[in-house]
């Protein structure tokens, strides 16, 4: 296989991006609109100019880096991913797709390569929306599903605003509705990501080509109780918010379970207030991440969160509200690009799969506007946003080839 990335840059940038970091030796936490943002993307504009592209940040933080076509009015392809991360997570999610989008810009610099189309390599902010809540935000920001009032009102654990920390950061945010891309101007979106999860490394397979991206729907629930003494309370005359939460949470992950089709239901975030160990829980603030391939089984996981509260609350101390966060139907991704990313990765030696994907990706949104494809390389373990998360250089090279490949020919037709 006669490979035109180059694995010591890949390697590079990887390490070079893990670097910025607000949480050294506990794993990679790099939240938007923060110090190691800056560093980052510091990192990425000097790759892309290096590569020789025109580089741009749009008003809510995207790199945008275009190699003009020699028709600048065509609908480009564009590659990428995103750079931020989650809380202590791994240094390949999301920037294994942003290296993908440097290295193929560099392979196209330094053989001279210009086709018909644009294409425009992408770096995204707060796709895990792990410092505001919601996420896939650069993808939504362009998509034209972003709002003011969540620029407003979705704020971090220190009640900053998301609109405040892109000021803070030098954006404007009352220019967020400038980075929505014309419909038209982009003809596909190819993103490659990490699997995190254990299929192509059980089945030893070197690329998965996904077919679907499961719904995301992300419940914030508060429960209102009231606090009380822990000893002399008797426990008949509580309005326990934790108890009632804790229930709650119950009833989803079984509901999820009894609705199948791989549906999954998690709840990895809570707040109890006031939070001590001697205080009938008052306020208890949690979210429940619910995802399935079946828009239907994640509306009954819903349905029994509600049911249960509704319940909860025929005690009168007790009251409660859900926020959606975020919600977004499955996709299917472009077949036409499969096949393409398909034949790539054979003419490359490369084996392939057709895959699910469990997790959501910034793809899912772009699918609005463009023809998606997405493709995994393997993760070690399955293991994915933890410290642990790894994939080895040469696997991560294979994927890169593939859409390089992949790239060029869309680039070219
Ligand atoms: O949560 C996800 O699926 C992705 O990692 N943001
Ligand atoms: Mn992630
Ligand atoms: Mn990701």
């Amino acid at each position: 296989m006669s490979m035109r990335t180059n694995l010591e840059r890949i390697q590079r940038d990887i390490e070079a991006l893990s670097a910025f970091n607000s949480t050294p030796g506990a794993g990679l936490t790099r939240f938007s609109f923060s110090e190691e943002h800056k560093k980052a993307q510091d990192y990425i504009v000097k790759q892309m100019e290096e590569a020789g592209l025109q580089v741009r940040i749009d008003p809510c933080g995207t790199i945008i880096g275009r190699l003009e076509g020699e028709d600048p009015s065509a609908p480009s392809v564009m590659t990428g991913s995103h750079f931020d991360s989650v809380r202590n997570g791994g240094n390949f999610d999301g920037p294994a797709g942003v290296i993908t989008a440097l290295e193929t810009a560099r392979v196209f610099h330094e053989n001279g390569l210009k086709f018909r189309r644009p294409v425009e390599f992408i770096a995204m902010v707060e796709e895990e929306g792990a410092r505001f809540g919601g996420g896939l935000f650069a993808s939504r920001a362009m998509t034209g599903r972003l709002t003011a009032q969540e620029l407003a009102t979705f704020r971090d654990g220190d009640g900053i605003s998301t609109g405040e920390a892109m000021k803070a950061f030098g954006l404007d945010p009352d220019r967020f509705q400038e980075a929505v891309r014309k419909p038209g101007e982009i003809q596909n979106f190819i993103e490659l990501h990490i699997e995190q999860g254990p299929i192509l490394e059980a089945e030893q397979k070197q690329l998965g080509i996904v077919e679907t991206i499961v719904g995301i729907r992300e419940l914030e629930v508060t429960i209102h109780g009231r606090p009380d003494h822990a000893g002399t309370t008797p426990m008949n005359m509580r309005a326990d918010s934790f108890l009632a939460a804790a229930r709650t949470a119950l009833a989803a992950t079984e509901a999820a379970v009894q609705a199948g089709e791989g549906t999954v239901a998690t709840v990895g975030k809570a707040q109890v207030l006031p939070g001590s160990f001697n205080i009938v829980a008052g306020t208890v603030t949690f979210f429940v991440d619910i995802r399935s391939r079946n828009k239907a089984c994640i509306d009954q996981v819903e349905k029994a969160i509600r049911e249960t509260l509704q319940k909860e609350a025929e005690n009168p101390g007790i009251t409660w509200e859900i926020r959606v966060m975020m919600e977004t139907d499955p996709v299917e991704t472009d077949r036409e690009v499969c096949r393409i990313l398909e034949e790539s990765a054979g003419e490359l030696g490369i084996t392939s799969k057709r895959m699910l994907s469990g997790a959501g990706h910034d793809a899912m949104i772009m699918a609005d506007i463009a023809k998606i494809g997405l493709v995994f390389v393997p993760s070690k373990g399955g293991r994915s946003h933890c410290p642990e998360e790894w994939t080895d250089y040469d696997q991560l090279q294979k994927g890169v080839e593939v859409v390089c490949a992949a790239v060029e020919k869309l680039a070219k037709a």
